[in-house]
């Protein structure tokens, strides 16, 4: 696209331009699992076999590099296997210094998968970089982040940290799942590689599991086909044709879930709802530890709110209340979603490691949808006044 400069405009034009041939305004879905070949060696435009090129995907993978500004994108059958497609890049002996609050699945993946393969891992606080370097050993191959976390919401440096990976020869790899391309892109910042749960913003419907991978590189890129090839965690044509229509609206809908989590967030900071949640987590909130680093390093502050009431039977009790909220894991999707980490998200993450991030029995992750706001706090107030109440009879016997 020669003249999109602005996100939306990018989201709907580049790499989807009317079909040449009939002029269709929509991509073509290709389902064909194979291709007529015109002779030994002798594939036509590239196509052989589904799993290693398929028209839909490639138009997907086009699309997608667009939105984080890269030059190559790797679509995957989930997040994980995109996580996986990543850490098919690292050999036996090589270490990685990996943030200490990440994805439950992603811990473990990486404790109970890789390290059978001689990775191994360092779990650090990279909020604070000094931390990070600390860490570094002359076998550390990757830094590993999201930013902001799943699901206590720190953010870490990482312009900051990609200059300190630079000079050591180090790569780095955002997960930029909670942010989606359109509120951060960290190849802009440094960073080496993105990766995306495209089940959650990008999708955005609650109805496609998928992953990408994002690189301005072609060596990680040609490493990363190749796993899609060999390994063969691809996604099917339906799911990258779906990905595609979703994008389109993702600005809009990142915005919404943007101010509907500040004003969900401001809410429960307040004093109405008592003493019944404990903490509020929200980058948007003046006081958040990283409250400034959020607003130089995205366009917003994300959808997502964590809370802590207390305990899980606080918590048992808030969700016995919730209607429009909907008690499930997945966050990012149009629909208000709560979610327990300590028995779902996160429950493979040791618990001493839970612990030490104040990710507690208490905690809930709610995942700010795009409907009405008051609609969401009314909700909300009605059920932390159930929480309040029996916390007060409970005291009171
Ligand atoms: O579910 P899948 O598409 O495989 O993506 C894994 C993944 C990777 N990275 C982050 C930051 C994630 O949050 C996830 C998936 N997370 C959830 C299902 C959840 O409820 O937190």
């Amino acid at each position: 696209m020669k003249n999109a400069k602005g996100f939306t405009t990018k989201s709907i034009h580049h790499a989807q331009q009317a079909d040449e041939k009939t002029g269709a305004v929509v991509p073509m879905l290709s389902l064909a699992t194979t291709y007529k070949q015109d002779g030994i060696n002798e594939p036509r435009g590239g196509f052989e076999y589904s799993r290693a090129q398929n028209p839909t995907r490639q138009q997907l993978e086009a699309v997608l590099a667009g939105l984080e500004n890269a030059a190559y994108c790797n679509a995957f059958s989930s997040g994980l296997a995109a996580l996986a497609g990543v850490m098919s890049l690292f050999e036996p002996g090589d270490h990685i210094v990996a943030g200490h609050d990440l994805y439950g699945g992603t811990v473990r993946y990486f404790n109970q998968v890789m390290s059978k393969y001689g990775l191994t891992f360092s779990y650090i606080d990279t909020t604070d970089v000094a931390l990070v370097e600390a860490a570094i050993t002359p076998k550390t191959k990757l830094i590993y982040l999201e930013s902001p976390t799943n699901p206590m919401l720190s953010l870490t440096d990482i312009e900051a940290v990609a200059r300190l990976a630079k000079q050591k020869n180090i790569k780095v790899a955002v997960d930029n799942t909670f942010m989606s391309p359109y509120l951060q892109n960290p190849l802009n910042l440094g960073a080496d590689i993105v990766l995306h749960s495209s089940t959650k913003y990008l999708g955005g419907h609650s109805d496609i599991v998928g992953g990408a991978v994002m690189t301005q590189d072609k060596a990680t890129f040609d490493k990363l086909f190749f796993n899609q090839k060999a390994v063969g965690a691809v996604p099917a044509p339906f799911d990258c044709w779906l990905l595609m229509r979703s994008v389109k609206t993702l600005s809009l809908r990142m915005e919404r879930h943007c101010e509907n989590a500040m004003a969900v967030a401001e809410f429960l900071d307040a004093s109405r709802t008592g003493d019944a949640v404990e903490k509020v987590y929200y980058p948007g909130l003046a006081s958040h530890p990283q409250h400034e680093l959020a607003g130089r390093q995205a366009k917003g502050f994300g959808g997502i709110v964590t809370i802590d009431l207390g305990s899980r039977a606080s918590v048992a009790e808030f969700i016995k209340h919730l209607e429009i909220f909907t008690f499930a894991e997945s966050l990012g999707c149009v629909e208000s979603l709560a979610c327990y980490p300590w028995e779902m998200t996160h429950a493979a993450v040791p618990v001493e490691q839970r612990r030490k991030l104040g990710l507690t029995e208490g905690v809930v992750r709610l995942s700010i949808g795009i409907e009405e706001k008051e609609d969401l706090i009314a909700e909300l107030e009605h059920a932390i006044s159930f929480v309040a109440a029996k916390t007060a009879s409970v005291s009171a016997s």
